[in-house]
C-alpha cells in the first residue's frame, strides 16, 4: 500500500515569530540571532536576497545586508508557538513526530485516497495558519524525503501535493543540494564529477557512488531516485493530560463554562497528583458552533493545585470569550508534565491550598470522585 506522507514546515519560523509581535518587521530584511552564538539563525526572505543564509557568522551577514533589522530573540515566545502548533497536531492527526522546533511529518495513510489525505492536510496547515498568523509551508508525497524535498520547493507558504509515481519525474530537475542529507562536501564532490541535479544523480549507477561515498553513497542514490523507507516516529505523548466534552446544545452563558472549565481542572489536577505529576503548560480549546476552533496556552511554573490551574484556565477562555458565541465544545489541556518526588509544599502554588487538595484527594480516593467537589465547579462534563 502507498503511504501518504505529509511534511510541514514553519516559513523563517523565528523572524514569523518577531513579525507578529512587531508588525512593522513585515517585508523587511530582518535577521534573528547575533547574541552569544555570533550566527544567523533564522532571517527573513528578504535578507536571503542579500546571501544570508541559517548559520553564517554575524560579521558576514553584516556586510552582506547592512540594512538587516537584528534581533537577538526570544526562546520562549518560539517555543510557545512550537507548543501550540503540536498541540493542534495531535488533535488533528493520530500519528505525528516532531522533527524540530518547527517542522513536523504526519502519517496520513488510510485516510482511504491520496486525494482525501491532501484534502485533510489542507485543512489542517489552514487550522494552524488561522490559529497562530504564521506562514507555513507543506508537501504531501508517498515518503518522507520526497516531501522534506517538496516543502522546499513550496516555500513561501505554499502547498503541494506530488502523486504516487511522480516522484523522480518532481525531483530530476532540483540541485543535488535539495537533498537534506547531501551536505557541503559531498554535493561539491558530486558537482566536480559534474553531477548537478538530482535526475543526473538518479541515472548514475549506484555502483560507483558507493564507491566514491561508501555506504551512504547507496542511500543518496534512493532518496534521489524518490525512495525511502524511514517511518513516521509515533510520538508518544506521556507527558500530557487532557479532558474534553462537546455540548448536546451550543453554550453561551460565560459562568456556565466557566464552572465546566473548573471542574475538568478539578479533575486533571487530582489526576495529575495521583500520578505524582506537575505541569507547567495549560491549554484551553474552544471550538464554536461553526466548527471553528482556537487554543491558548500559558507556561507556568510547576504547579499541581487546582487554584492555580483553574485560575490559569479560565483566564486563558476569557481571553477567548465574547458574549454572544456559541460554544459547542470545550478541552484543557496539562502538559510538560514532570514526575516529582519533590515535597509539594516546594511548589510555586504551596499554602494551605494544597493541604485543602490533599485532604479532598485523600477523601476521593477513598469514597470515589462523585462525593466532593467544589461549590462553583461542574464535574459531571469530562
Ligand atoms: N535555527 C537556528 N540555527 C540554525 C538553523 C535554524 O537557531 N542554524 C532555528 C531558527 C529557525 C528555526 O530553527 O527559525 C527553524 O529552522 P529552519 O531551518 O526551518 O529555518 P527557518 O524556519 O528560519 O527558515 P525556512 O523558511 O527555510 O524553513
Ligand atoms: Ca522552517
Amino acid at each position: 500500500m502507498k503511504r501518504a506522507i505529509l511534511h510541514m514546515d514553519l516559513d523563517t519560523f523565528f523572524v514569523s515569530v518577531e513579525r507578529l509581535k512587531n508588525p512593522d518587521l513585515i517585508e523587511k530584511s530582518v535577521i534573528v540571532g547575533g547574541g552569544e552564538r555570533g550566527v544567523v539563525a533564522s532571517c527573513s526572505y528578504e535578507a536571503r536576497k542579500f546571501g544570508v543564509h541559517a548559520g553564517m557568522p554575524t560579521k558576514q551577514a553584516e556586510k552582506l545586508c547592512p540594512e538587516a533589522i537584528w534581533i537577538k530573540g526570544d526562546m520562549g515566545s518560539y517555543k510557545y508557538f512550537s507548543d501550540l502548533i503540536t498541540t493542534i497536531i495531535a488533535d488533528n492527526t493520530p500519528n505525528y513526530e516532531k522533527a524540530s522546533i518547527d517542522e513536523f511529518y504526519i502519517d496520513l495513510t488510510g485516510l482511504d485516497t491520496f486525494y482525501n489525505a491532501f484534502e485533510h492536510a489542507k485543512k489542517l496547515r489552514r487550522e494552524i495558519i488561522r490559529q497562530t498568523g504564521l506562514p507555513l509551508s507543506m508537501a504531501l508525497s508517498t515518503n518522507k524525503t520526497v516531501s522534506k524535498i517538496a516543502t522546499g520547493f513550496a516555500k513561501p507558504n505554499g502547498e503541494i501535493c506530488i502523486e504516487a509515481g511522480n516522484e523522480k519525474e518532481f525531483l530530476a530537475p532540483l540541485p543535488i543540494s535539495k537533498i537534506p542529507m547531501a551536505g557541503e562536501k559531498t554535493c561539491s564532490l558530486l558537482i566536480s564529477r559534474k553531477i548537478n541535479t538530482i535526475g543526473e544523480l538518479a541515472s548514475v549507477p549506484v555502483e560507483l557512488l558507493q564507491n566514491i561515498l561508501g555506504k551512504y553513497g547507496a542511500t543518496l542514490w534512493e532518496k534521489a531516485n524518490g525512495i525511502c523507507y524511514s517511518e513516521v516516529v509515533k510520538h508518544q505523548d506521556h507527558k500530557s493530560i487532557s479532558q474534553e466534552t462537546t455540548f448536546d446544545t451550543d453554550l453561551s452563558d460565560e459562568e456556565q463554562i466557566k464552572s465546566i472549565i473548573s471542574g475538568m481542572c478539578e479533575r486533571l489536577a487530582y489526576k495529575l497528583r495521583s500520578q505524582q505529576k506537575s505541569t507547567n503548560c495549560i491549554a484551553v480549546k474552544i471550538r464554536f458552533s461553526d466548527f471553528k476552533t482556537f487554543t491558548r496556552q500559558i507556561h507556568i511554573a510547576n504547579a499541581v493545585n487546582d487554584h492555580l490551574i483553574t485560575q490559569q484556565a479560565i483566564k486563558l477562555f476569557v481571553d477567548i470569550f465574547q458574549p454572544e458565541m456559541k460554544i459547542r465544545l470545550i478541552g484543557v489541556r496539562l502538559s510538560g508534565l514532570k514526575s516529582s518526588t519533590i515535597q509539594t509544599n516546594l511548589f510555586i502554588d504551596q499554602d494551605k491550598d494544597m493541604k485543602l487538595n490533599h485532604a479532598v484527594d485523600e477523601i476521593r480516593n477513598k469514597y470515589g470522585w462523585k462525593k466532593i467537589n467544589k461549590a462553583n465547579s461542574t464535574v459531571n462534563y469530562r
